[in-house]
């Protein structure tokens, strides 16, 4: 019998695969078999660095004991447990140190699957939160340009991303949209929160006026934009952000399933910009990429708004067949008790001045127009080739996989988000390499 670990399958054409150029691919296909820590096995037999956490999830780093042992352990001990109407420990367990790590306020949590379904979540409390108040006019819910929500259809309503958007017809009615703030004429090559920008957040002002607040549910950012090629909002636009939306009794939704869990040096990007949201979102991170998991957290308020009516009664009809699925939930607290025995959380902003000066030592190489980071993030934009956009980057990806590297491309962006156990041995590695492709690149 052939080694399933090492053999690629000779057959590929019944998986569609995500946001992939899958005739590409298929034409020359690139295969991971294993993984451990910092590192890729391809089924080629060589080993690829991972500069990306997986896709943004992998904080902890690959295959780490307590985690692979808590899955197993619990898939042997209670595969799964009814979510509606049933309990197991091992959700409130991990729903209580959700809650530990979360902002003040933030104490109660709601399960999903996926960062899409955590959106589409927290986007219909957000709704049923007014109605339960006896505010149901408030039904309009705000988005930014170039934000990225997930693929449902709330997230792609409230998200800016067009080719996301374009193919899907009316979307959700009554949402309307901040303008993005990249704005690499007057920020190129800003170490950390750019200058400039912070009054962008007043154009919330202006749609607020528009509509009239009253008819305003909820406003959704995340903090950080990391999808549309890592936007790091200028200095003070969240806190802005904040103070219209309460001044209006608007909620402030932070979609933090790339920020969330240490990403920026702190357990969520709400501490860091010390700005506190109703809602966080959260998913990747959450169980380090291993079982889906996403998690709605809100505030008291917002969760016993619901509490009222006959007690029998279901408070939400909102939820999933593995809300809190036990194996996820083993996975979910093995994961935040490696991030916690390993300071992972704050391990981000330890190492934050070794990868901005390794990353900003790029300025100047070919075709670089942008470089910009926060916490462990770093993006480098390429000034794409006429007439062909993205086919830089993707060059760039391409080559970097042939060099033993893992990096990711939006648009002619490089983004970069490796695992937070990642070492500076690692970072040179990365940036060393990375130096060899841009100076290769057409
Ligand atoms: N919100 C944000 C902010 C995200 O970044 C989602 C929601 C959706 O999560 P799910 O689990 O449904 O995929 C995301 C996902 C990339 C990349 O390389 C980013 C995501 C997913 C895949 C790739 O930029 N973010």
């Amino acid at each position: 019998m052939s080694d399933r670990r090492t053999v690629a399958p000779n057959d590929l054409s019944a998986f569609w695969m995500p946001f992939t150029a899958n005739r590409q691919f298929k034409k020359a296909p690139r295969m991971f078999v294993g993984a451990k820590d910092m590192h890729y096995t391809t089924s080629d037999g060589r080993t690829v660095l991972d500069g990306t956490a997986g896709l943004w999830c992998v904080n902890a780093g690959h295959c780490r004991p307590r985690i692979v042992e808590a899955i197993a352990t619990q898939a042997a001990e209670m595969d799964y447990a009814p979510a509606f109407q049933m309990g197991h420990p091992k959700a409130f367990e991990l729903a209580n140190a959700i809650v530990g790590l979360a902002p003040e306020g933030l104490n109660h949590v709601l399960y999903t699957n996926s960062g899409s379904e955590s959106v589409e979540t927290a986007l219909k409390v957000a709704l049923a939160y007014h109605r339960v108040k006896g505010d149901g006019s408030r039904f309009r819910l705000i988005g930014r340009e170039r934000g990225y929500h997930g693929v449902n259809f709330g997230g792609i309503s409230v998200g800016g991303i067009v080719t996301n958007r374009k193919m899907f017809g009316t979307l959700l009615t009554g949402v309307d949209h901040m303008p993005h703030t990249h704005n690499i004429g007057k920020n190129a090559f800003t170490r950390g929160e750019p200058e400039h920008g912070a009054d962008l957040a007043t154009e919330l002002e202006r749609i607020v006026t528009l509509h009239d607040p009253s008819t305003i549910a909820a406003v959704i950012v995340e903090p950080v934009a990391g999808s549309t090629g890592v936007l790091i909002p200028p200095k003070g636009y969240l806190k802005k952000l904040r103070e219209i939306t309460k001044k209006h009794g608007i909620l402030l939704i932070f979609d933090e399933v790339i920020t969330g869990f240490g990403r920026i040096g702190t357990p969520f990007a709400a501490d860091y910009f010390d700005v506190t949201p109703d809602m966080i979102v959260c998913a990747k991170g959450l169980t380090n990429g291993t079982i889906p998991m996403g998690a709605v957290i809100v505030t008291s308020d917002i969760h016993d708004a619901f509490m009222q009516g006959p007690e029998h009664m279901i408070e939400f009809f909102h939820g999933y067949t593995y809300s809190g699925n036990p194996v996820a939930s083993a996975a979910g607290l093995a994961t935040l008790e490696t991030y916690k025995e390993e300071g992972l959380l704050t391990r981000g902003a330890e190492l934050a001045q070794y990868w901005e000066d390794a990353l900003h030592s790029l300025k100047g190489l070919p075709h670089v127009i942008d470089i910009r980071n926060l916490g462990l993030i770093g993006a480098i934009e390429l000034d794409p080739i006429a007439g062909a956009p993205t086919k830089r980057a993707f060059s760039a990806f391409l080559k970097a996989y042939e060099s033993g590297l893992l990096i990711r491309t939006t648009g002619d962006i490089i983004a970069l988000s490796p695992p937070l156990i990642i070492e500076k041995h690692h970072i040179d590695e990365l940036f060393g390499k990375l130096a060899t492709i841009l100076k290769t690149l057409e």
